[in-house]
């Protein structure tokens, strides 16, 4: 068997290994040279595979089985283009690690949330299971993670539209879908075309396996007749299917039209806001289903504190309390991050814009802000969506409109960067624009 794997970052890297580790003859391909690419890249390629620059790969493809895709790589990619001109198979990574894989699988996808209840499963899952895995769009490649494993290995995975648009037969014991709202404008045409590769998450299930649904998200609605796995519902609101539902101040479960059970205490929960509350049944149900006994589930969830970078409370300064929600890259996560303060926020709002429509915050902005600050590329359409409704700032960069706000922010404000857009316009990542937000204001703070 012979193997050619496009793009060498983390997916293609843990594709590699395992191609390896089956025997295969496996070709490496990027767009960057051999140098350009990461130590750990140039280490596994080492001696036992062969590597191309993506522009002198094409004919190489004449002679492979199978070509391997990285989730991040556009369909108009020329390998990809040649080797559906030569009729090879094409697989994506996540089909690869799948066809090798002999556990069990819980798949987490959704707008927004993915990762944080695909930390909170695998928290869960820890304490009960002794072989479990994370991976897929957490920063894992879920091949990697499938290197020694057996048939008693669980593993969770968070996957993203771009990991389960070709999916093949690839298909989770069970599956979670939390939301389906705008995102990705800049790679999907229509909602739509992102709405069905999210879909795709239940696409092979059949009756015996399971899924965990939003009971009353609208874009997901449409969509569930067509889910042939057992459904098992989760909603913040009150409704009277299977799953979790709230009565009073605690959340529980209803296995069947007869039988219900205490899952958790909503105030021992230390995630904020609403959006949290919501991922947390889902990640319950999905325990659950999975036979984790309820005490476990409660105990994890307890102790699970909110990722970096999520709504992360920063500082106080001059009593204006400082919160960090730079993942919250789409209109949706904003809108969840206001809607756990009442009043007196100073949205930062900025960046890389990714085709987002900045009025669907208008509601929520009007009811909740004192101001929009407008920051990055991005800052004159954020600026033009709200100049007349709200009073607006406009800083070229993060840092100065960071550094105004330690100057200017008053006591019982809350100071929320929940931006809106991606950050690589000033950034490298989420990760490292929410590092420098919270550097400026701690050192501000002194
Ligand atoms: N490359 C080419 N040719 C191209 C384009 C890229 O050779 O035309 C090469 C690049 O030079 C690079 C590699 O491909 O070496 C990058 O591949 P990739 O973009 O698929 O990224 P990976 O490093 O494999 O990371 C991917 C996910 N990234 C994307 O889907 C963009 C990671 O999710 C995931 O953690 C990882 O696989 C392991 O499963 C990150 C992400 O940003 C967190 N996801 C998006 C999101 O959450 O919004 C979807
Ligand atoms: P994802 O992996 O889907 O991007 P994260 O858990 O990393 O999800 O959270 C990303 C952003 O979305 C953060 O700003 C977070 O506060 C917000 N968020 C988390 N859960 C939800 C949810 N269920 N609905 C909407 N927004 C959410």
């Amino acid at each position: 068997m012979r193997a050619a794997i496009l793009g060498m970052g983390l997916s293609g890297l843990g594709a590699l290994k395992l191609s390896l580790l089956k025997g295969y003859e496996t070709i490496a391909i990027d767009k960057k040279k051999f140098s350009e690419l990461s130590k750990e890249a140039r280490k596994a390629i080492g001696k036992k595979a062969q590597f191309f620059e993506e522009s002198k790969s094409l004919k190489i493809l004449e002679d492979v089985d199978i070509l391997i895709v990285s989730p991040g790589i556009s369909k108009d990619n020329k390998v990809i283009k040649k080797a559906k001109q030569l009729k090879k198979k094409i697989i994506s990574e996540i089909e690869f690690g799948y066809l090798q894989c002999k556990g069990k699988i819980v798949a987490i996808t959704g707008s927004n949330g993915k990762t944080t209840t695909t930390s909170m499963v695998y928290s869960i899952f820890k304490s009960h299971f002794k072989d479990v895995r994370l991976g897929g769009n957490i920063g894992i490649s879920f091949s990697e993670t499938v290197i020694d494993s057996n048939e008693n290995t669980i593993f969770v995975l968070e996957l993203s539209s771009f990991q389960l648009e070709d999916i093949e037969t690839f298909k989770p014991n069970t599956a979670v879908l939390l939301n389906l709202t705008p995102d990705h404008q800049d790679r999907y045409e229509r909602f739509e075309d992102y709405c069905k590769a999210k879909i795709n998450i239940f696409r092979n299930q059949t009756r015996f396996d399971f899924a965990v649904i939003n009971r009353f998200d609208d874009g997901i609605k449409r969509y569930e007749p067509f889910i042939k796995a057992k459904k098992f519902f989760f909603s913040s609101a009150p409704h009277k299917c299977k799953g979790a539902f709230i009565k009073g101040s605690a959340v529980f479960l209803r296995k069947n039209s007869k039988e219900t059970e205490e899952l958790f205490e909503i105030k021992a929960l230390k995630v904020k806001g609403p959006h949290n509350l919501e991922n947390a049944m889902a990640a319950a149900v999905a325990s659950y289903l999975n036979g984790v006994p309820s005490e476990k589930i409660r105990e994890s969830l307890k102790t699970f504190s909110p990722l970096p970078h999520r709504l992360e409370y920063v500082a106080t300064i001059n009593g204006a309390d400082f919160y960090n929600d730079s993942k919250a890259t789409n209109t949706d996560s904003v809108k969840k991050a206001l809607l756990s303060f009442e009043k007196n926020v100073t949205l930062l709002l900025g960046g890389k814009d990714k085709g987002a429509n900045f009025k669907e915050l208008e509601e929520e902005v009007l009811k909740r802000c004192k101001k929009v600050i407008c920051f990055g590329a991005a800052r004159n359409k954020v600026q033009k969506t709200f100049e007349g409704k709200i009073k607006t700032e406009c800083f070229k960069t993060l840092k100065e409109a960071v550094q105004n706000q330690i100057k200017t922010a008053e006591k019982g404000d809350i100071v929320l960067l929940s931006p809106a857009c991606a950050s690589f316009d000033e950034f490298n990542n989420f990760e490292d624009r929410g590092e420098k937000f919270k550097e400026w204001i701690l050192k501000g703070r002194k």
